[in-house]
């Protein structure tokens, strides 16, 4: 399957996206939209794929939704096409998906790398949501996932002044799990991935499932959520795969079930 505006190709079990608009430094608009669901849903129904990663140019991963798509719209149009909630759906993606940010990540493309599960950045990335210096605000996402990555005063001050953060800042404030040079990003984050495609699949949802839920409800009823996750999962083959092959002092080898 081909796409207008990203490049999707197959490493063993990771489904590695490029955003492919460089004339526009990535900027979102309702193509990519499209093309990124499309892949996304592809990815998730495909049993030989375990774990996605995204990423951009060395420039830019995306710099932001995109203006010129978004400048002659009134209240009317955007209201009526719920413009952008497409996201969402995006963000339903059961596997998990690894953010490969170099170069900017500003105001959407920000939120879309706070939409994947976790945020590699290489030693370039910028993050911004300079929206405001537009007269708007972020739209999809950016002002709850930035508050609840980075605590009130970061997020509160970058949205007011579009101040940018730099990879070094972004990962002390926990907004990424960690910084790599420029050169090994993309490969660092498909070996990452590839680690995480290695696993148990029903583990690796369940996983991600709960970790999820810890920013969607209360700490008891997230830790109750999590237990009983937890104890689903000793209904699966792969359980009882893993903790055999443990004892046995070998690899397990998942079936998925
Ligand atoms: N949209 C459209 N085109 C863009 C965008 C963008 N976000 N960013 C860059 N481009 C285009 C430029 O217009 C330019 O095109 P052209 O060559 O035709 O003039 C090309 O990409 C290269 O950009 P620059 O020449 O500006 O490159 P520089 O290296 O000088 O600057 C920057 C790089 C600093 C990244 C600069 O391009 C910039 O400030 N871009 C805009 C950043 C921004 O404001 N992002 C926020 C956008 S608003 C947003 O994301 C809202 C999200 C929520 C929406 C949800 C709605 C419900």
């Amino acid at each position: 399957m081909t796409y207008e505006t990203i490049l999707v190709e197959q490493r063993g079990g990771v489904t590695l996206v490029t955003l492919n608009r460089p004339q526009a430094l990535n900027a979102l608009n309702s193509q990519v939209l499209a093309d990124m669901l499309a892949a996304m849903v592809a990815f998730d129904a495909d049993p030989s794929q375990g774990c996605a990663v995204i990423t951009g140019s060395e420039k830019a991963f995306a710099a932001g939704a995109d203006i010129k798509e978004m400048q002659a719209q009134g209240f009317a149009d955007m209201y009526a096409h719920d413009f952008f909630a497409g996201w969402d759906r995006f963000t339903r993606t059961r596997k998990p998906i690894i953010a490969a940010v170099a170069g900017y990540a500003l105001g959407g493309g920000c939120e879309l790398a706070m939409m994947c599960d976790f945020i590699l950045a290489a030693d370039t990335a910028k993050f911004g949501q300079p929206e405001i210096k537009l007269a708007v605000s972020p739209g999809m996402g950016g002002s709850q996932r930035l508050t609840r990555a980075v605590g009130k005063a970061k997020a509160m001050e970058m949205c007011l002044t579009g101040r940018m953060m730099d990879a070094a800042e972004a990962e002390r404030a926990g907004l990424v799990s960690r910084v790599v040079p420029a050169a090994d990003l993309v490969e660092e984050a498909v070996k990452t991935a590839t680690t995480i495609a290695g696993m148990a699949p029903l583990a690796v949802k369940a996983n991600k499932e709960m970790v999820n839920a810890a920013f969607d409800t209360t700490l008891a009823m997230g830790v109750q959520f999590e237990r009983r996750l937890f104890h689903a999962l000793f209904g699966t083959d792969d359980q009882s795969e893993g903790m055999t092959a443990f004892v046995e002092k070998r690899q397990g080898v998942w079936t998925g079930k």
